[in-house]
């Protein structure tokens, strides 16, 4: 059997997402030096960044009478609205200060057309527009994804499916991603990858291993 190459995907860990950011995620932070130790076993690492523009269609404040987590329909289906959040350039959108981002090969950005969520790093919500992250992967023959970062139930989540759907083996390092939890999300996220056939590990598994 051929040998698997891997790569560790961090997603998000970026300071909106931290404790004190516009879209904190509760000890999103602990994510941090977890990673920092997995990242050790890795060759292949890369690094993604929700990336919106100003006035991004997943921004609460672009339509009237509407509130941060409530939900509109948009062209691709439905849309949960968020606080403002990782606008492009700013402190918020920038990666964690104490995330060791040097050992990574490529940072992929996503959200950034305005009218089209990506919580996925591989497929934006339409399904359709791709981050070129299927490429990148395949062209380095890379055939099984690590994930890891912020947050386990939207974006560490999304890209899990999509990675199963695009023919990537996906294992989601656990105690290195933090949730949202938005009305059972977290739960009926680690549903939808047990079916999909993405795996559950801890970082203590993996450690000592060469990946
Ligand atoms: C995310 C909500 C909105 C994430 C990004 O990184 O999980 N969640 N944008
Ligand atoms: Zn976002």
């Amino acid at each position: 059997m051929a040998k698997s190459k891997a790569a560790l995907l961090i997603i998000d860990v970026q300071n909106d997402f931290l404790p004190g950011g516009a879209l904190a995620v509760a000890d999103g932070d602990q994510v941090i030096p977890v990673i920092n130790r997995v990242l050790q076993v890795f060759d292949n690492v890369v690094l993604t960044q929700d990336w919106h523009p100003t006035d991004h269609v997943s921004f609460a404040d672009q339509h009237d009478g509407k509130a941060a987590f409530e939900t509109v329909t948009l062209a691709y289906g439905e849309q949960t609205l968020w606080p403002r959040h990782c606008v492009q350039a700013s402190v918020g959108a920038a990666l964690a200060d104490d995330l060791q981002t040097s050992q990574a090969q490529v940072t992929i950005r996503k959200g950034y057309n305005q009218r089209v969520d990506s919580y996925s790093a591989f497929l934006e919500a339409d399904k359709k527009l791709s981050t070129g992250l299927t490429g990148y992967l395949k062209d380095r023959a890379i055939n099984h994804v690590y994930l890891c970062g912020l947050a386990t139930d939207f974006c560490v989540a999304w890209s899990a499916l999509d990675g199963i759907r695009l023919g990537f083996d996906v294992t989601v390092i656990e105690d290195a991603t933090r949730a949202i939890d938005l009305d059972g999300s977290l739960a009926q996220a680690w549903l939808m990858m047990a079916q999909a056939g993405v795996h559950r590990t801890q970082s203590s598994d993996i450690l000592g291993q060469a990946i």
